[in-house]
């Protein structure tokens, strides 16, 4: 018999424990700032600057040496390494932990902090320096179009066809470390449901818990690791 197919979508709470911060926990991001004042095309529209004010000190803690991939990241990676059928880690997270850890079959389906766009060329750069509207695109040279190369609220998620012909084919579905508030990721656990065994791993119940065929309540660091020697043991 062959591999099942996996898809893993994770949020941010399988960073947490690396240092970044979550969004709707109560010390989390939109507890700090306002969605409406950094998330969205309107807002980088009214204050580019603020925006950029915003990803370019997020950017640093990307930057930081004392930020590193933790044990979940390392677990993931390491079944990316070793399972012979499909597999594929979509996260929604712009940080770089899981390609730092060492998974390849990855995709960012909310962008990545560390590159850059121009919204005039739509060219795609890598990026680790501050970003203002004074950055002429290495592209085009112009100034006044580079912005993060992340989804803001209204904007179509990336990658969105292969990760769906992946949920189409997956038997095993495992959501990490997100509240499932935000769609179109919310909705996968609903897409899937009925035809692939379907796995919840969180630090606590979420409200989406009950679409799960299993959930598993810890911190990831812990969850992950013993979570991915199951699967593992299972070949
Ligand atoms: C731990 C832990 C530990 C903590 N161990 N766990 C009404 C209904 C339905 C949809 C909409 C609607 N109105 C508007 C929409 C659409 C909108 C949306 O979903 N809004 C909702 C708020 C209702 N979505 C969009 O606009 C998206 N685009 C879109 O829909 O396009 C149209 C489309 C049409 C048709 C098909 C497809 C598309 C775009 C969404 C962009 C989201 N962008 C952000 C910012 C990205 C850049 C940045 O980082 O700044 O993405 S918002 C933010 O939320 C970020 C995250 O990726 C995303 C998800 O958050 P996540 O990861 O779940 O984090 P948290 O904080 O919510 O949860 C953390 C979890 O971790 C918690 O559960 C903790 O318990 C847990 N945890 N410590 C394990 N140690």
């Amino acid at each position: 018999m062959s591999a099942p197919s996996i898809v893993i979508l994770t949020g941010a709470g399988i960073s947490r424990e690396s240092g970044l911060a979550t969004f709707r926990d109560a010390d989390g991001i939109w507890a700090k700032v306002r969605i409406e004042d950094v998330a969205t095309p309107e807002a980088f529209r009214r204050d580019p600057m603020r925006v950029h004010g915003f990803y370019n000190a997020r950017r640093a803690q990307l930057r930081d040496a004392a930020l590193q991939p933790n044990a979940a990241h390392l677990a993931l990676a390491e079944l990316d390494g070793c399972w012979p059928g499909d597999l594929l880690l979509v996260t929604q997270n712009v940080d770089d932990l899981h390609a730092r850890a060492g998974s390849r079959r990855l995709l960012h389906m909310h962008g990545e902090l560390m590159k850059a766009r121009c919204g005039r060329c739509e060219a795609v750069h890598p990026w680790a320096a501050d970003l203002s509207t004074g950055t002429p695109c290495p592209a085009c040279r112009q100034t006044g179009s580079m912005r993060p190369h992340v989804v803001w609220f209204g904007e179509m998620p990336l990658e969105l066809k292969q990760i769906s012909a992946a949920l189409d084919r997956c038997d095993l579905f495992v959501a990490i470390g997100t509240s499932g508030q935000v769609y179109p990721a919310a909705g996968f656990v609903a897409e899937v449901r009925g035809r692939a065994r379907t796995v919840e791993l969180n630090l606590e119940a979420t409200e989406g818990s009950r679409l799960f065929d299993e959930v598993r309540y810890g911190p990831a660091t812990q969850t992950v690791p013993a979570f991915v020697h199951e699967l593992v043991q299972s070949l």
